[in-house]
């Protein structure tokens, strides 16, 4: 089987190499599929060097589940298979447009991608072992190397209502098998959730009868202030609704006429109705068209055509919102590890037109 392995495209912006951590520009945000060859990678820990061999690969499924099952690569492949449109945003994109500094890796805009997923739904995975009435939490465990000395393994769990309604195991990313480092051979994706809850390099879903504890559950991955406990803070789970302007670039000097401004827009589980452009910081704004495909988990594109009259500076924003009627914030609430940074002043694009 062919696959990708672990190089990182030119272009693609290394925040640090090991573990890799790095975003994709904006110029390969402009086009509704991202490139599995650009997508941003986020890893807690070393990168795998070799894929498993597949034939020694297994899923368990365990915990509050009427018989332990224990599936090979071919019966998963034997599955009803089912193809969704995701964008994957990590909670931490946008972190550093954040007015006031905040913990973690640096990421602009380019901490978010669009594919399409071929995979299985974890809920006919879940009727296989069948589950017990106390199923409340259903954790995933990655085969990946644990972090630090003290061995941390990256776990994590989701409700068990989402598990059921909207969760799927991938193997296939842009029509083909997933890429090494985007959890060869199968990972976890809570459609419209940020990253974190979706677990790469399955190997272990236990159903539990309450959240995991861990900590990837307890320390991060949660919204909390100076002086509070991270495990009081809320768990990061529906991406935030947020708009991106991808042309024009930071800076970027144009000439006087008409300027095509294009952006995504995503909110994870409620489409989005409407976005608005400003052209002068903020002070008037003018609707945006919706473009391109349409699908529920998936970022909607757009595009301003903008008649840029007057040479000197201006700043381009964008605010979306989405079917729930829930509006973007002008400026996001700052929190410790700076998660959720959808505030559109914060995204503001600078141009010059000479
Ligand atoms: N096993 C495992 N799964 C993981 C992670 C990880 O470090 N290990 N990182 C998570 C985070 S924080 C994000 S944002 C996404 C990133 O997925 P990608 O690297 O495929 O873009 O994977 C998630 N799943
Ligand atoms: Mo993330």
């Amino acid at each position: 089987m062919k696959m990708e392995g672990n190089q990182t495209a030119k272009g693609v912006r290394v925040m640090t190499e090991n573990p890799l951590n790095a975003e994709t520009p904006p110029i390969y945000l402009r086009s509704w599929i991202t490139a599995n060859s650009v997508f941003f990678d986020r890893n807690q820990n070393a990168l795998m060097e070799s894929p498993i061999d597949i034939a020694d690969w297994r899923l368990t499924i365990c915990g509050e589940v009427e018989k332990e099952v224990e599936l090979t690569f071919d019966e998963i492949l034997r599955m009803p298979k089912a193809t969704v449109a995701n964008t994957l945003e990590c909670s931490g994109n946008g972190r550093s447009l954040l007015a006031e500094k905040a913990k973690g890796n640096p990421w602009t805009i380019g901490g978010v991608g669009n594919a399409v997923w071929g995979g299985v739904w974890l809920k006919d995975v879940l009727q296989q072992a069948g589950l017990r009435e106390s199923a409340k939490h259903v954790s995933f465990e990655g085969f990946d190397k644990p972090a630090g000395s003290a061995g941390i393994k990256f776990i994590r769990s989701i409700p068990i209502e989402k598990a059921l309604s909207s969760t799927l195991l991938a193997y296939e990313m842009n029509g083909e098998p997933l890429p090494l480092k985007h959890g060869y051979p199968l990972r976890g994706l809570a459609l419209g959730w940020t990253g974190a809850n979706c677990i790469k390099w399955l190997s272990r879903i236990t159903v539990l009868g309450k959240p995991f504890e861990g900590f990837y559950m307890d320390k991060v991955y949660r919204i909390f202030q100076k002086d509070q406990e991270p495990r009081t803070g809320e768990v990061v789970a529906g991406i935030p609704l947020k708009s991106i302007i991808t042309q024009p670039l930071v800076s970027e000097k144009l000439p006087a006429g008409p300027v095509v401004v294009l952006g995504a827009a995503y909110g994870g589980e409620a489409g989005i109705k409407s976005v608005e452009v400003s052209t002068d910081g903020g002070q008037t704004w003018r609707s945006a068209t919706l473009i391109g495909p349409n699908e529920l988990y998936a970022w909607r594109q757009w595009q301003y055509i903008w008649d840029a009259q007057k040479s000197g500076v201006h700043t381009l924003m964008a605010r979306a919102t989405d079917n729930a009627g829930n509006r973007q914030p002008e400026t996001a609430r700052w929190n410790v590890l700076g998660y959720c940074n959808n505030g559109f002043r914060g995204h503001a694009v600078t141009v010059e037109i000479v």
